[in-house]
């Protein structure tokens, strides 16, 4: 079955950046499988919208394990009252670890939100920060951008699955939008999390989809 896309729905690519690929310092488990996927998606102009998202951390980010002395990777802090991964160094404002994938041809893209650029403030959504000092989670300014360009529905791609993929898709469902997740367009960061993945998609009434559903 293929579904013909409302000139209303736009496509989200979250953090599709070398940092998050096998050889990156953060990667996801076949990451890189997906990059001939998104790219032809892409080429394929089927949405009238595209955005992705770029992480893009300071040097020294808080989220990162080494700006915590006797802290490693992977372990959970309290930061600002709510539970923080601590991860290897990653997507660092202008290293090539950062960019978005060279191995895909971007010219579609309509525009790019960059996120995690506060050094105490870590941010997995596409839509907000995650919880600051003050307990507010600013917004990115995405939100507005879909609804000015009267975007009612979202397809969310990209890495991570688990983290900033479901973010981004579980913010759209509250903002008012429908969102469906890419699944074969997208990888976790923790290969185990995928039966949790899938029940939270289902609790929030996201659509989990095959890119092969959509008409291209
Ligand atoms: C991500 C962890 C830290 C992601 C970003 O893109 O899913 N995960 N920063
Ligand atoms: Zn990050």
């Amino acid at each position: 079955m293929s579904r013909t896309l409302s000139p209303h729905a736009a496509l989200i690519v979250v953090d599709v950046q070398p940092d998050f690929m096998p050889g990156g310092t953060l990667a996801c488990h076949q990451g890189e499988a997906i990059v001939p996927g998104v790219d032809r998606l892409l080429r394929s102009r089927v949405f009238s919208h595209v955005v992705a998202t770029q992480d893009w951390h300071p040097r020294g980010h808080i989220s990162f394990a080494s700006s915590h002395p006797g802290r490693a990777p992977f372990e959970q802090i309290a930061l600002h009252g709510q539970p923080q991964t601590l991860w290897p160094d990653h997507c660092v404002q202008g290293t090539p670890g950062a960019e978005l994938h060279p191995g895909i041809d971007w010219t579609a893209l309509d525009a790019v939100v960059r996120k995690g650029s506060d050094p105490a403030v870590d941010s997995y959504s596409g839509f907000r920060e995650n919880h600051g000092p003050q307990g507010a989670r600013p917004s990115t300014g995405l939100a507005g951008w879909l609804r000015e360009r009267g975007v009612d529905e979202v397809f969310v791609c990209g890495l991570a699955r688990d983290i900033c993929v479901l973010w981004t898709a579980q913010d759209a469902v509250e903002l008012g939008v429908r969102a469906s997740l890419l699944w074969d367009l997208s990888r976790p960061v923790t290969p185990t999390s995928d039966d949790a993945t899938r029940a939270t998609l289902q609790a929030r009434g996201i659509a989990l989809i095959e890119s092969a559903n959509l008409a291209i």
